[in-house]
This record gives structure tokens, sequence and C-alpha cells, in this order.
């Protein structure tokens, strides 16, 4: 019989920090496709495969992070969640508070969201604020709103969004059977790189099950991670904070990533790299994506994909190898870069009369 998925935190409850008596806030995040990527695959000799997380409910990754920091509000005993964001933290933050019964604050960079998110923020119900600053400085805020105010954070410095994340990992393990050679994301705050380590380190070691007792390791192995900020906004690749970080992939436009350390021990522990690639080659990568694939993503989250086309134009990708690339959000958060073409004129729809001759004309066809 078809299996419902029941969200994150019930597939994976014996990893995660929560027991039977927790009330869970979910709203069935989790389970995404992990999409055969056919081009890439037939560009780089490997199997590419996307991890396509615009699949969650809210449109993005968050939702795993989300459902497991809104638990933790409710066992705390929370009234009121506050968050910062570029926008897809935002939106997952005001519909999980929703299903929770709490307030939700955030508080987002002034003209630096995506319509989608931003209106799903406000759908929600959420009290937005539009910071003049950009996102460090309203975690900033946030930070300092949840020690010294009676409201709940629920930005990635909280460790309960990087328990939820890491079961990113642990699905992709479960689908392949092991873990892939390489696994490539956007880097911008850097808690999913911190949450996908995590997940496959876990899942690389043996487990003390409460139920069954100590359980072998999943995987066999840990993949090689690569990470991808935006050239505009890449900390990590300066090797210092970013005070005016700047790319059209807003999502991603972050100066002062809050998991540094973390993002550092990810990607040396793992023998991988954190490297840039410029929103040219995003935006390529974002149009490689929905033209070629078949998978529609919003531009930060053609990072990865953008650097792992980069990286096999400089002989870098090998073959014969699994990758995995998490794709982080949907296509339709900031659906404005598909309506531009690679020289960079707006896409005009060819207009044509109520007609079927006429149509048939503006297609090239001719009758049969
Ligand atoms: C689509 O929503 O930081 O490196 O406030 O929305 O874990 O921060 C979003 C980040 C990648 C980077 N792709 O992930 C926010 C926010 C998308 C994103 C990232 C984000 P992290």
């Amino acid at each position: 019989m078809a299996h419902q998925w029941r969200g994150v935190i019930r597939e994976y409850a014996e990893r995660l920090p929560v027991t039977e008596e927790t009330t869970v806030i979910t709203l069935g995040e989790g389970g995404t496709p992990l999409v055969h990527a056919q081009q890439l695959s037939a560009l780089t000799g490997s199997d590419v495969y996307l991890k396509v997380e615009g699949m969650n409910p809210t449109g993005s990754f968050k939702d795993r992070g989300m459902t497991m920091a809104m638990t933790a509000a409710v066992a705390a005993g929370a009234k009121a969640v506050v968050c910062a964001s570029t926008g897809n933290t935002s939106a997952s933050a005001a519909a999980y508070a929703t299903a929770a019964g709490l307030k939700c604050v955030v508080l987002v960079p002034e003209g630096k969201i995506s319509m989608g998110k931003l209106s799903q923020a406000i759908a929600h119900g959420a009290t937005l604020l539009q910071v003049d600053g950009n996102f460090d400085d309203c975690l900033d805020i946030a930070r300092k709103l949840g020690e010294s105010y009676p409201v709940f954070l629920v930005n990635s410095v909280n460790p309960a969004r990087i328990e939820g994340q890491k079961t990113g990992a642990f699905e992709v393990v479960d689908w392949l059977g092991d873990a892939p050679d390489f696994h490539v994301l956007p880097v911008g705050n850097a808690g999913n790189i911190t949450a996908y380590w995590k997940g496959y380190k876990e899942y690389s070691a043996p487990f003390e099950s409460i139920t069954a007792g100590t359980l072998a390791a999943v995987s066999t192995r840990t993949p090689v991670m690569w990470g991808f900020q935006a050239a505009g906004a890449a900390p990590f690749v300066a090797g210092h904070p970013i005070t005016e970080p700047d790319t059209i992939a807003t999502a991603i436009r972050i100066g002062n990533p809050a998991s540094w350390e973390t993002a550092i021990a990810a990607r040396d522990e793992s023998g991988g790299v954190i490297e840039a690639v410029t929103d040219e080659e995003i935006l390529s990568a974002h149009r490689w994506l929905s033209a070629r694939e078949g998978v529609f993503v919003e531009p930060g989250s053609a990072a990865g994909v953008a650097g792992l086309i980069k990286k096999h134009a400089a002989g870098e990708v090998p073959a014969g190898k699994t990758i995995v690339i998490t794709v982080t959000g949907h296509g339709l958060k900031d659906p404005q870069w598909a309506l531009r073409t690679e020289d960079g004129s707006e896409v005009q729809p060819v207009k044509v009369s109520n007609d079927v001759v006429t149509v048939a004309t503006a297609l090239g066809l001719e009758e049969k």
C-alpha cells in the first residue's frame, strides 16, 4: 500500500531530539524527489542527481529545519518566534508558526527579498519588518531580540534547525543506498552545508537505537562537500566576512555567515571546497536546469549547479562518480528571471488573433 510521508520528524524520530510525547509541528516536509539530471550526467560522465527541495511545503529546504525549530518553540512554551531572513526562512517560519498557533515576527532586508517570499510571509500572517540594512544586520537584531525579549529565535543558529535539515542527507543515502561521492550545494548563512555534513557523518557511524540496540552504519562513506557562494557574497572565499554583499541571488546575499566554523569543518573534514560563481554563471545554470532538466529553481538554488558546470569546464569533475546537488528553493519564488533572455532583454510572448490558421502559421505548421 502507498505510504503517506509523515514529515521529517516522524520519519526520522530516533535520530532527532524528540520523544514520543513531543508535540510535533509539521506540514509534511521532506521526502523530496531525487531527480536524475540527464543532461548534467551526460556532460560530466558522472551520475548527477538533483535533490529538489523546492518540493517542500513552503517551497524550500528551510521547512526541514523549521518543523524542528517550531516543535522546539512549542516545547519551550514560546508565544512568539522571530527570524531574520533573505526570504525563504521567513516564508517557512510564518507557515509553521501558523500551524503551531504562534505569533511570528520576521526581519528582512529592505527591497532585497523576492516577491514570492514576501507574499508568503504576509499570507501566513507574520509581522514583517523591512530593516534598513542587509541580512547580516537583520540577524544581529533577531539574535538580540531572542536574548532580551520574549521571542524564540528560529534562525539556524538555533541547533534544532540544523537537526531538522540533516534529514536531507539521510534521504539521499536512503534513496541511493549509500552516500554519493560528492555533495554540491549553495552556501549562504552556511546552515545547510553544516546540516548535510552532520547528517552524512551520523549515517556513516554505528547508531545506538533505543528500540533496536546498536545498529550498523547506514552508509559506508561520506561525500566530498562542494559549496558555492555568489561571487559578490563570498566570505568563505575571501576568508573573512563581507560588509556589503551583493548578488542577484538574493537568497544567498549574506556577508557574515552564522555557521562559519561548522561550514569550514564540513569543507575540510570532507576534503571539499567552498568556491564562488558569478551572477552570470548562476543565471546560466538556472536556465540549464529549467530548459534542459525540467527543474525550475530560484537563482540562488542554481549556485551548486553553476559550480559543478564551472568545475567541469576546469577539468575538475571526475567521471564515473555519483554526485548529488541540492537545489534549495522553487523557481516560482522568484519567477522573473526566466523571462529574461541570455542577452538581458525581456521575453515577449507572441500575440496572435483568435484563429487556428493564424496560430498554425505562427507555429510554422503546414496542414496535414
Ligand atoms: C534558496 O531564508 O538564509 O547556507 O534567510 O534561501 O543554509 O543559509 C536562505 C538561504 C540557499 C543558503 N538556497 O543556505 C534565509 C536564508 C536558498 C536559500 C540558501 C538559502 P544556508
